[in-house]
């Protein structure tokens, strides 16, 4: 996208526009509500902002104002194919009953989240 991107940050691993919406919550099934935001991954979490603007991080906001936060520790993250009748979805789980679904059309786009992600709990598990 067109977009001008945030000088970069030690802690950001990824980010950029993606859509998605919760299907779980505490291990309760919710009601879709697909939503298009700026989303950063950071070495534990993975953070959701309405936009850009608020992902800017400063002293006093060492997170931005994130819209929706997520704890990866001990999560899994795979495509999710019939979960959706969008294409390039994958699934995030969490240890507490969360569950997301992040979709890209471009699928180049959403297999470097996949990867990004993974990696990214990978080393999480291993602290
Ligand atoms: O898996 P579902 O429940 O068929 O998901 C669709 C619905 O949630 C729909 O909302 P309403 O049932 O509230 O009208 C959404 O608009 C769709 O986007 C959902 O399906 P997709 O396949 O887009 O995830």
């Amino acid at each position: 996208d067109h977009t001008t991107v945030p000088p970069p940050h030690p802690m950001i691993e990824r980010q950029g526009r993606l859509n998605w919406t919760k299907l779980m919550d505490a291990g309760k099934k919710q009601r879709k509500n697909w939503v298009q935001q700026w989303v950063v991954l950071l070495a534990n979490n993975l953070l959701f902002y309405k936009d850009q603007k608020q992902a800017i991080m400063t002293k006093s906001t060492p997170h931005g104002k994130p819209e929706s936060s997520c704890d990866l520790r001990g999560a899994t993250i795979d495509w999710a194919k019939d979960k959706s009748s969008k294409k390039n979805v994958v699934e995030l789980q969490t240890v507490r009953g969360l569950s997301l679904l992040l979709q890209h059309d471009d699928q180049s786009t959403i297999k470097k989240w996949l990867n990004a992600v993974k990696e990214t709990i990978q080393r999480a598990n291993h602290v």
